[in-house]
């Protein structure tokens, strides 16, 4: 695997042993919580130099229910806590190796590609209905998506200044249903085939606020359906990058 193309430094001087990621961190107005405290553990954490690594899911993954939320994480809601989020809040993730110290910032950016969100309404609407919830026929709604820059970037040097590309920030819409969600990110590198890398990860939240919101669609359900392989594992060419297809349902507005 050629570093270069997995992921950005960005400063020159930073010395990363580690460049795959998890979502261990949720974010709520720009204020991140302890490690996997409202975000789901996963079972496949290794730890190489500098801090903790998580292999990328690959084509063959795209079938696993752990595609939804990350490896055994179907089963880990039970030691995850519940956030409250109020309807509206920016909120977002942020991985699991980065350092921000006086001298500036150092960290993993998040790796080229695209970047969405989810929701999806735990069958059961109480806390530990939440937490004992695999996910299984979720139906998952997007509530945001991060294309391409330009045809050449995914993001731009300004946008690589600073904290911005080792999280992922977002709203909830301000109408969405009150109650009890999975809050899912996941984030491609999108080389093509078995070459695509893909990560996922789950918060848990009880979303509070007005509602009044359409009815959340269009849904999908994770593990990624046949019928939508094709565009999850698409090439995304350098110089043709806005005609990249963002894969996954459109979103959910509101
Ligand atoms: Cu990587």
């Amino acid at each position: 695997m050629r570093l270069a193309l997995c992921f950005t430094l960005v400063l020159a001087s930073i010395y990363l042993t580690s460049a795959h990621y998890n979502f261990p961190y949720l974010l709520v107005n720009e204020t991140f919580s302890p490690v996997f405290l409202y975000t789901r553990r996963v079972s496949d954490e290794t730890h190489a130099g500098n801090g903790p690594s998580y292999p990328p899911f690959h084509e063959k993954d795209l079938e696993s229910p752990d595609i939804r939320c990350g490896r055994d994480a179907t089963v880990s809601g039970v030691e995850t806590d519940v956030a409250t989020i109020v309807a509206g809040s920016k909120v977002g993730f942020r991985p699991n190796f980065w350092i921000r110290n006086t001298t500036g910032f150092f960290g993993l950016v998040l790796h080229d590609g695209p970047l969405a969100a989810y929701l999806a309404r735990s069958p059961i609407q109480t806390k530990k209905g939440l937490q004992a919830w695999d996910g299984a026929s979720g139906a998952f709604f997007k509530i945001a998506e991060r294309g391409p820059t330009t045809n050449e970037r995914w993001f731009t040097d300004e946008e690589l200044q600073g904290v911005q590309f080792s999280e992922y920030n977002f709203t909830v819409p301000v109408r969405t249903p009150p109650g009890f969600y999975l809050m899912r990110m996941d984030s491609l590198l999108p080389r093509g085939g078995n070459w695509t890398q893909f990560y996922a990860g789950c918060a848990q939240v009880e979303i509070v606020g007005q509602g009044g919101g359409s009815e959340p669609q269009p849904t999908v359900n994770f593990p990624v359906l046949e019928e939508m392989r094709k565009e999850y594992l698409a090439k995304a060419d350098s110089g043709q990058l806005l005609g990249y297809k963002m894969p996954g349902p459109s979103v959910w507005k509101g």
